[in-house]
């Protein structure tokens, strides 16, 4: 059924038109009590309790129970059981979408075209296992004997943004002695500035790709090969120094590294949802498997969560909702993730692809064009960095911006007496109470009286207007215990399940990207034209548009190198 005619949208749709686009927070905080308890979840996690306080929204409980009415009408437990199980609801690539397999601790089957996706799952983490350990106490060496220092991951999109984000959040737990770098631009400064700090003889290059035939990280992987030639001459010393993350065993092979030395994944992992899978390596390699396989316990923490709770007491499922709430009837187009520690400082750029890749689509599963928006676009920045920049705009612009602050309790760095915590904390509270709040002409004007200024004074009447804030602002606080393997990997099951459920109630397939492929195609074309010196423009110039086509001329004429 299409969404708008869901009795549950339709009831939103008249709520929203009624009284929904004019509640005020303030207001329901002056009259309730008992809202802050109300509207959130203490979720008991191994390491300690985990608070999602969404009181700061622009909801009652009547929107709550219509936007959970929503999702029980869209079937979303249906949706989520077969994701778990293993159903092909990836139907535009004929895939399942098991990243969940990938962190199921509990090891119960999981079975996929009649195969317990568990035993190959569990062959590769101990493969991990071997391979990490033997890098990470000096025994894996290289090809004049000495042990790896430096570990180049090279992929790009979901082969490098997971363990690049993961790898920096958690860099408290890396060993010291390896670092860890992460190439994926085709820009050629990228791969050069993490060579130069590297010196060939200690040096792990990990090349991740799913497929193994992106153009991109093919061409870096060849890049740093002979790099690495240039130092080492023999090519046998390349099994040493260069391992694979790949589904394609044929390619690796024709890459010419040694299958021994790959680390197989499958096709129903998704590449934005490839960190849990052997795409972690150079986590592994960072943090040790006994840390990787905390990561994934927290994953499986929160799938367990999501998979068992019901509606009213499930985070991803209530985030969701609410985002759709902003979405579809404020016609909220983005969405902030506002990390309060440092570590976290990839964090919202993960999800950027996380959600954008997921839900930036606008025909449903049975290939309509959609009547309503889909995902939003998602940004964001750590903490106090960005309340110095753009949250004016989250405060005082003519946008509603719904935002996501998230911190832990505890620092790993709690210098100067912990005062910088009680600090940065601080401000996480203080925030989403402002954008709440707000501060009305009144309360301006009795600054200005407290201080002894006139408000009757023209300068000062001209000023106040401006220092008013409208408030209302919608926030959702997450308050976890400490930045941990655990932690994180819970974090991030929490989002990728609420992109999930996001997904289901717009009716489109979350688990493809279709999107990327006609630049991909293009950029083919335009690579024969730069590459055909024959000619200073284009090689055949109605391929493209007289745009292109100058811009091509203008490149050649301008001798590219
Ligand atoms: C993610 C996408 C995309 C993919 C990259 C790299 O979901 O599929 O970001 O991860 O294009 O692909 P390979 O791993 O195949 O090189």
């Amino acid at each position: 059924m299409d969404l708008t005619s869901c009795e549950s949208w339709k009831a939103l749709q008249k709520y929203f038109e009624a009284k929904g686009r004019n509640i005020s927070m303030k207001k329901m905080f002056a009259e309730n009590p008992t809202r802050a308890k109300e509207f959130s979840i203490t979720l008991p996690t191994p390491e300690g309790d985990f608070l999602v306080d969404y009181s700061k929204n622009l909801i009652d409980q009547d929107i709550l129970k219509m936007l959970l009415a929503l999702a029980e009408e869209r079937k979303v437990a249906d949706m989520r059981e077969a994701m778990f199980t293993g159903q092909k609801i990836n139907f535009t690539e004929d895939r399942a979408v098991l990243h969940t397999a990938l962190r199921n601790r509990s090891n119960n089957p999981i079975m996929v075209d009649g195969v317990n996706v568990m035993d190959e799952i569990n062959g590769v983490l101990a493969h991990m296992k071997e391979f990490s350990d033997s890098v990470r106490d000096g025994t894996w060496l290289g090809y004049t004997g000495k042990p790896i220092k430096d570990v180049v991951n090279i992929g790009i999109g979901g082969s490098d943004l997971g363990p690049s984000m993961v790898t920096s959040a958690l860099a408290s737990f890396s060993k010291p002695g390896i670092c860890t770098y992460f190439v994926s631009n085709i820009d050629g400064t990228h791969l050069k500035m993490a060579l130069n700090l590297c010196d060939p003889e200690t040096t792990l290059f990990i090349v991740a790709s799913k497929t193994f035939t992106t153009m991109e990280t093919i061409t870096n992987a060849v890049s740093a090969k002979e790099w690495f030639l240039e130092h080492a001459k023999d090519p046998v010393t390349v099994a040493k120094h260069f391992v694979a993350l790949s589904t394609n065993k044929a390619e690796v092979e024709k890459f010419g590294i040694d299958s021994k030395n790959m680390f197989a994944f499958w096709d129903w992992v998704g590449g934005r949802y490839s960190v849990w899978s052997a795409i972690g390596l150079s986590v592994a390699i960072s943090i040790g498997m006994d840390n990787f396989e905390s990561f994934l316990a927290g994953g499986h923490f929160m799938d367990n969560h999501f998979r068992s709770a019901e509606y009213n007491q499930n985070i991803p499922v209530i985030l969701a909702m609410i985002s759709i709430w902003y979405g579809n009837f404020f016609q909220a187009a983005s969405h902030a993730i506002l990390p309060y520690d440092q570590y976290m400082n990839l964090f919202p750029a993960y999800f950027q692809q996380g959600d954008m890749e997921s839900n930036g689509k606008y025909v449903t599963r049975s290939g309509k064009r959609v009547t309503y928006h889909t995902g939003p676009i998602i940004w964001g920045q750590p903490g106090t960095n960005g309340q110095h920049a753009f949250y004016q705009l989250i405060h005082q612009g003519t946008r509603l911006i719904p935002c996501d602050f998230l911190a832990p309790v505890k620092t790993h760095n709690p210098i100067h007496h912990g005062l910088h915590q009680q600090m940065l904390i601080a401000n996480f509270l203080a925030q989403p109470e402002a954008l709440m709040k707000g501060r009305t002409l009144e309360e301006v004007k009795k600054d200005y009286t407290d201080k002894g200024l006139d408000v009757e004074d023209e300068k000062i009447k001209k000023i106040m207007v401006h220092r008013v804030f409208e408030g209302n602002r919608p926030t959702n606080s997450m308050i976890f215990q400490k930045l941990t393997p655990f932690s994180l990997g819970m974090l991030i099951a929490m989002y990728e399940h609420k992109i999930f459920v996001e997904g289901i109630i717009w009716d489109i397939n979350s688990f493809d990207q279709w999107g990327v492929e006609l630049g991909k195609k293009l950029a083919l074309t335009a690579l024969s034209d730069l590459q055909d010196t024959s000619k200073p423009e284009a090689t055949d110039p109605s391929l493209h548009d007289s745009s292109t086509n100058s811009l091509i001329t203008f490149v050649k004429t301008h001798h590219l190198n």
